[in-house]
């Protein structure tokens, strides 16, 4: 009995170790090239498959040599594999009278917080001049702020993660060489063990109870005898 005791302490303290190794993480994935269908509300979805299972604090979202002649047709928005949606951008400068910023696009961009103002580098920009390759923060209508680690904290790394690129009004087209999606996370928990002493304790309790069960189990025998 000791000698199991002992192994299963050697194993809790091996796993401890495990787990306070490890700590914030950082992993990468890319996904593919596609075009953007013109004049389309159904768009196009790319997926990127992620198989590493950890817990999401930050995540960024990066569009390589994203290709466009006028902003103001997209609408580009990630969803994880949880379903849930959030706006990278969506039409910038459009509204009922008018189609939209003229701007292109060119280039890398990428979509975290604290990153700067998408819709205001569109309108700083001529018909056919390019947003600037920078890190822009994720924005939905109108330009509204939307905070990616608000929306995505918590959730697991794992599963199908969703591009969507829409483009819904004529005339200029565009495409993507790829994207790629970076998170700030950390290891998926693990099964609790018991602590050591934890251990040493549920042992001696059930040691103790074996030795109830005898004596109870002498005295039903001591009792039938009587009876
Ligand atoms: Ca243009
Ligand atoms: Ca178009």
């Amino acid at each position: 009995m000791f000698i199991e005791l002992r192994k299963c302490a050697i194993a809790a303290v091996m796993v401890a170790m495990c787990v306070s190794v490890a700590s914030a993480d950082f992993i990468d994935f890319s996904g593919g090239a596609t075009s953007i269908p013109n004049n389309s509300l159904g768009g196009v979805n790319s997926v990127i498959n992620v198989t590493t299972d950890e817990i999401i604090s930050d995540l960024s979202v990066t569009i390589f040599d994203f290709r466009h002649t006028w902003v103001g047709d997209l609408t580009a928005r990630i969803i994880s594999p949880n379903g849930t949606s959030a706006d990278l951008f969506v039409r910038p400068l459009t509204n009922l009278f008018f189609y939209g910023d003229s701007s292109d696009l060119r280039g890398d961009y990428t979509f975290i917080d604290g990153g700067d103002d998408f819709t205001a580098e569109a309108a700083s920009r001529g018909s056919n001049s390019r947003l600037r390759n920078r890190d822009y923060q994720a924005s939905t209508t109108n330009g509204t702020p939307v905070s990616l680690a608000a929306m995505f904290a918590g959730e697991s790394t794992v599963g199908a993660w969703t591009l969507f690129l829409s483009d819904t009004a004529i005339g200029d087209i565009g495409s993507i060489d790829g994207w790629g999606l970076s998170f700030t996370s950390t290891p998926a928990p693990v099964a609790s063990v018991p602590e050591p002493s934890s251990l040493i304790y549920f042992g001696l309790a059930g040691t103790l109870m074996l030795r109830r069960r005898r004596r109870r189990s002498v005295v039903v025998a001591e009792s039938e005898t009587e009876s």
